[in-house]
């Protein structure tokens, strides 16, 4: 238990800091009254179960983890809107605090599951007692219907232990579609919703000053 303590530190120091950083960017862009292409961040470092699951799934010899398993430290930025997906991902690009090794475009490229999502795996720098150590993280970006629907696979692949029975797969096939429809239903009426955030914020804010 201790080795996976020490282990897995760094990747915990990781996933706080970058919880910091990005829901600064969130900040920022809510103190500026632009729109915020971030709705939420979340993260987590892989329970030490799933570790142990997925690297027996894979073939992954446990000296290998770090190298092999990319999302160790996992981040999670989930948006309104389809468009803010990139405005983040241009955000993330521009960074110096980190690397950025691989992009994987599950938005306009669905997985087979249904699951849509952008995917970067950075390397980031921590700085430990030992020296700086550079950890892979993965970060997610999706918007609320994805993650919507993400949560809810994620669920039931629990409770079938990974083997969906096909009704139930095709059941989340069909609402993936419908998540996807809401995405493109909620990109035409845009900047109506951004119009009446606009005025939200400026409410409150008249609120605040009283
Ligand atoms: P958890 O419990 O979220 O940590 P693969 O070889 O394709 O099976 P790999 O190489 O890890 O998996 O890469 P991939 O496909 O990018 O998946 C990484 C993570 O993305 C997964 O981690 C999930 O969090 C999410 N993900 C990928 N595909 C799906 C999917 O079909 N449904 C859902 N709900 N999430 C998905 P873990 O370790 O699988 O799971």
């Amino acid at each position: 238990m201790r080795k996976w303590e020490i282990l897995l530190t760094p990747y915990k120091q990781a996933v706080d800091e970058l919880k910091v950083k990005l829901r600064g960017i969130r900040e920022q862009y809510q103190k500026s009254s632009k729109h915020t292409p971030i709705e939420f961040v979340t993260g987590r470092v892989k329970p030490i179960s799933s570790i142990i699951d997925k690297a027996s799934r894979k073939n992954i010899p446990l000296d290998r983890l770090e190298a092999e398993l990319q999302d160790l430290a996992g981040l999670r930025i989930v948006t309104q809107f389809v468009e803010d997906i990139e405005t983040v991902v241009e955000l993330i690009r521009s960074r110096k605090d980190f690397e950025i090794i691989e992009e994987i475009d599950y938005v306009s490229e669905k997985k087979s599951s249904g699951y849509r999502s952008y995917h970067m795996i950075l390397n980031y720098p921590v700085q430990t007692i030992e020296g700086e150590k550079k950890i892979l993280v993965e970060l997610q970006i999706r918007t609320m219907a994805m993650n919507f629907w993400a949560t809810i696979e994620h669920s039931l692949n629990y409770k079938y232990s990974g083997e969906i029975p096909a009704d139930v797969k095709m059941k989340l096939q069909r609402s993936a579609e419908a998540a996807f429809l809401l995405d493109e239903e909620m990109s035409i009426i845009r900047e109506e919703v951004r119009e009446a955030q606009k005025i939200i914020t400026t409410k409150q804010e008249q609120g605040r000053k009283l």
